[in-house]
């Protein structure tokens, strides 16, 4: 049966609201995705700590569906690089409609990734299509999607706010992530993350965000 405990977070003056809410804003819009990393290494104590940064995300019945498996290994970066990059290769090479590729032409993407390599981590998020309880019996998993995005969110928030820079990258399709690595019938590869340093030589695409007005309403 479920227990309550007392909840009370902080409060803040309105003041002071509205200070750390710009402060958060003004944090996070200097994020941006990158694509050239640094070979320097990371402490793995820092993607746990993103890991559990995130794993603190809301999700449909508090299940929690998600599995992140955290790579260094060298020889394991580069088999997920080469088996992403054929992928790739046909996506670029004719899979993707043209419409698609002249989307992406601003970014300037193409199939090689070699920065699945370069940075010291990789981080591939799993969404749990169902549980297993503790008799090995398949237990409902909820909003899974919706769960897994959330926690990505945070995932990505916590890493900006330690100074590590990311990317959300969706090789499709992801399929190839499972075998690799090893994952159980119920966990469906979701995205994944390099982890790292920039490169001192990154450069990254000059785009502009929508103003509040473009994705914000109020009445
Ligand atoms: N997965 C490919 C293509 C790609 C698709 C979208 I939508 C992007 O925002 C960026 C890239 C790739 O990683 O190159």
């Amino acid at each position: 049966m479920s227990r309550f405990v007392p909840h009370r977070p902080r409060r803040f003056a309105v003041e002071e609201s509205l200070s750390r809410a710009e402060q958060l804003y003004e944090e996070l819009d200097a994020r941006r995705s990158v694509r050239h990393f640094s070979s320097e290494p990371v402490p793995r104590a820092l993607i746990e700590a993103a890991i559990r940064t995130a794993s603190t995300a809301p999700s449909g019945a508090h299940k929690q569906p998600w599995t992140f498996v955290a790579i260094s290994d060298p020889a394991l970066k580069a088999q997920i690089r080469e088996a992403a990059e054929e992928e790739e290769r046909r996506f670029y090479g004719g899979r993707a409609p043209e419409s698609w590729l002249k989307d992406l032409a601003p970014l300037g993407t193409d199939w090689r990734k070699p920065f699945l390599q370069t940075a010291p981590w990789i981080v591939v998020v799993f969404a749990q299509a169902w549980g297993l309880d503790d008799d090995g019996q398949k237990a409902k998993h909820y909003y899974v999607p919706e769960s897994v995005g959330i926690a990505c969110g945070m995932f990505i928030t916590a890493l900006h706010h330690a100074g590590l820079a990311t990317l959300t990258h969706t090789p499709s399709p992801m399929k190839f992530l499972s075998q690799i690595l090893e994952r159980p019938d119920n966990e469906r590869p979701y995205i994944l993350f390099p982890v790292g340093f920039p490169a001192e030589t990154c450069e990254v695409p000059d785009l502009t965000r929508k103003t509040l007005d473009e994705v914000a309403v109020f009445r």
